[in-house]
């Protein structure tokens, strides 16, 4: 008899933990004004299949702990499929740091006879619990977009059919994999176009970040008419909405931002 609630509490953990330490990745390349390869993570809510599975299989709690690499899980989506490659060098920097890849799955170059394409890897992860330290496997799967809608969907018949899918739907299934690979392919041709403008998009939220941070800061140590004034000049940049003059719009957010830089210094 397995108790599963007390057996899925360090899944459930190296789950949590997975998901920020990949979040802070993302934050952090965005914190730094730099594109980030990763686009969203989320974790595998998987404990039905896998209670499923370890009946199906007749395992005990050590088989399933030794033989189950999939009990936890995160996902992380990528734009572009070339991000998929630099995830997977993040993640083999921290290997042997604070976890152990065991083994990887390339469905991309090897996608699966459904037309399933993501890239699986198979982790040790330490985890400590109230109970002590539990090393247990995770699988952590990569994707594009484009990969993880076709996913989703696919997901979902193979559950409404419980994975007897009507060989006509089995067929579209096939062909509109290879069409979210094509555009996978045509997405890749304009990376560095897109690239650029979102690492525009973040250069300029973080400068009006810092501004709001700074006239906050000024308020507070009661600097109200500095405050003001650069309220009133911030609102005046933002208004300028003629595209021709973005140069000297993302020039003055510059300028604000290091006078209000060098003046939150002289009062901290
Ligand atoms: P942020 O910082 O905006 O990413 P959770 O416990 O909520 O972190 P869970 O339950 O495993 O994770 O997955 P959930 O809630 O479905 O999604 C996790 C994060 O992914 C959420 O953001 C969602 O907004 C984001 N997300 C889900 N689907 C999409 C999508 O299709 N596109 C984009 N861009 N993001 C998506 P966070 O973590 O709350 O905040
Ligand atoms: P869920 O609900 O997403 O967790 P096995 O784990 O033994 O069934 P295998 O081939 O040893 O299969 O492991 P693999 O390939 O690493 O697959 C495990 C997970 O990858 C699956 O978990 C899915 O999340 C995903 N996956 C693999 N193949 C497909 C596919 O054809 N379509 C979709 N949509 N996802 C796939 P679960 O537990 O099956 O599902």
């Amino acid at each position: 008899m397995i108790y599963w609630r007390d057996f899925l509490i360090p899944y459930e953990q190296t789950v949590e933990e997975l998901k920020i330490k990949i979040k802070s990745l993302r934050d952090e390349f965005r914190k730094r004004s730099e594109y980030s390869p990763i686009e969203f993570v989320t974790g595998r809510e998987a404990v039905p299949s896998i209670i499923e599975k370890a009946r199906n299989l007749g395992y005990s709690e050590d088989e399933i702990a030794m033989r189950m690499e999939d009990v936890a899980g995160i996902r992380i989506m990528c734009q572009f499929e070339d991000d998929i490659y630099k995830v997977i060098e993040l993640i083999k920097e921290r290997d042997g740091i604070d976890l152990e890849i065991q083994y990887e799955k390339n469905y991309i170059e090897n996608k699966k006879d459904s037309g399933y394409r993501s890239y699986h890897m198979i982790i040790k992860y330490p985890v400590i619990t109230v109970e002590g330290l539990s090393v247990v496997l995770a699988e952590i799967q990569i994707r594009t977009l484009a990969m993880n809608f076709w996913a989703t969907i696919e997901h979902s018949l193979n559950y409404k059919y419980k994975s007897n899918i009507p060989e006509i739907i089995a067929e579209k299934l096939k062909k509109s994999a290879e069409a979210a690979y094509q555009l996978d392919q045509e997405m890749l041709s304009i990376r560095d176009e897109v690239v650029d403008a979102q690492e525009l998009f973040t250069i300029k939220s973080n400068m009006v970040s810092k501004i709001i941070t700074y006239i906050n800061m000024l308020e507070n140590v009661g600097e109200n008419e500095t405050a003001f004034y650069y309220r009133k000049r911030f609102e005046d940049v933002e208004n300028i909405v003629d595209e021709k003059n973005e140069g000297l719009k993302e020039q003055t957010l510059k300028n604000i931002v290091e006078e209000l830089r060098v003046l939150v210094d002289e009062q901290m």
